[in-house]
């Protein structure tokens, strides 16, 4: 199920919703987004979504429960530092998201825009489900970037992906109060039975459509998973005014050829 995926570019994302991009972020960067993470979570600097709030299976059931204040996410990433917005808007992403949106990249200040903060002993594994369930544009086509800050194996809860997820239509039956897929339906498990774990090394960025279905299961190794996650869109896919997706404006990522004029 172990996953070391090589196939870049559009047509690839097209077929299977994804693409690695491999070895893009300088280990520079890397050590110093992973050092200003580690400050941030001793003491805990907020915003910040806890185990407990998530509600996910192995979650502790309220934060006033042992780990329910286990940070799962560290949210406004973006607005956290300058070396965030350096990840965000990091060249080897900005010329890659303008080739998958065939256009300029807005990241989205509204959603993930938030480090994945997987701890040993309280993490959850998060189920099947598209991100896309819970945002608001005028077209389901967003992308997300999720960047490796260490090694992601199926050992520390990395992402498992059901590659061509994002063309496939699902009743609502398939699916449960929350959007979850419905693993004890048969047609929902036969396409799990697909899963691939993306296998990450430190300075990958995995590129996900918004409908592709993926889950994740606990860190079950002695260290935090840190994983900051951006999500883009075209300038002219809107977010639905009123919706949390129009909260904050989106941020155009520039390409190296607009800092170059
Ligand atoms: O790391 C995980 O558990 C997956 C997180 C995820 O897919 C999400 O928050 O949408």
């Amino acid at each position: 199920m172990e996953s070391h995926n090589l196939e870049y570019g559009p047509a690839a994302f097209a077929r299977q919703g994804f693409v690695v991009l491999h070895d893009v972020i300088d280990k520079t960067l890397v050590e110093a987004v992973t050092q200003l993470v580690l400050e941030s979570l001793n003491p805990l600097v907020g915003p910040a979504e806890f185990e407990a709030q998530v509600g996910y299976p192995g979650a502790p059931a309220s934060l006033d429960d042992e780990g329910g204040r286990t940070p799962r996410r560290l949210l406004h990433a973006y607005a956290r530092h300058a070396r965030f917005r350096e990840l965000a808007c990091h060249p080897a992403v900005a010329v890659e998201l303008n080739k998958l949106l065939a256009g300029p990249a807005m990241l989205s200040q509204c959603h993930h825009n938030c480090v994945m903060t997987k701890h040993p002993g309280y993490s959850s594994a998060t189920l099947w489900h598209q991100d896309i369930r819970y945002w608001s544009f005028d077209r389901p086509e967003l992308i997300s970037a999720w960047f490796a800050l260490g090694d992601e194996t199926q050992e520390n809860g990395a992402l498992q992906v059901i590659p061509g997820t994002h063309t496939m239509s699902f009743d609502r039956g398939r699916l449960d109060r929350a959007l979850f897929l419905r693993p004890e339906i048969p047609e929902n498990a036969a396409l799990i039975e697909a899963a691939q774990s993306v296998v990450l090394a430190p300075g990958d960025v995995l590129l996900f459509h918004c409908r592709l279905f993926h889950a994740a299961g606990r860190n079950n190794l002695n260290h935090v998973k840190l994983s900051p996650v951006f999500t883009y869109h075209r300038q002219e896919n809107l977010p639905i005014p009123g919706t949390r997706s129009a909260e904050f404006p989106s941020i155009r990522v520039p390409l190296e050829t607009d800092i170059d004029t």
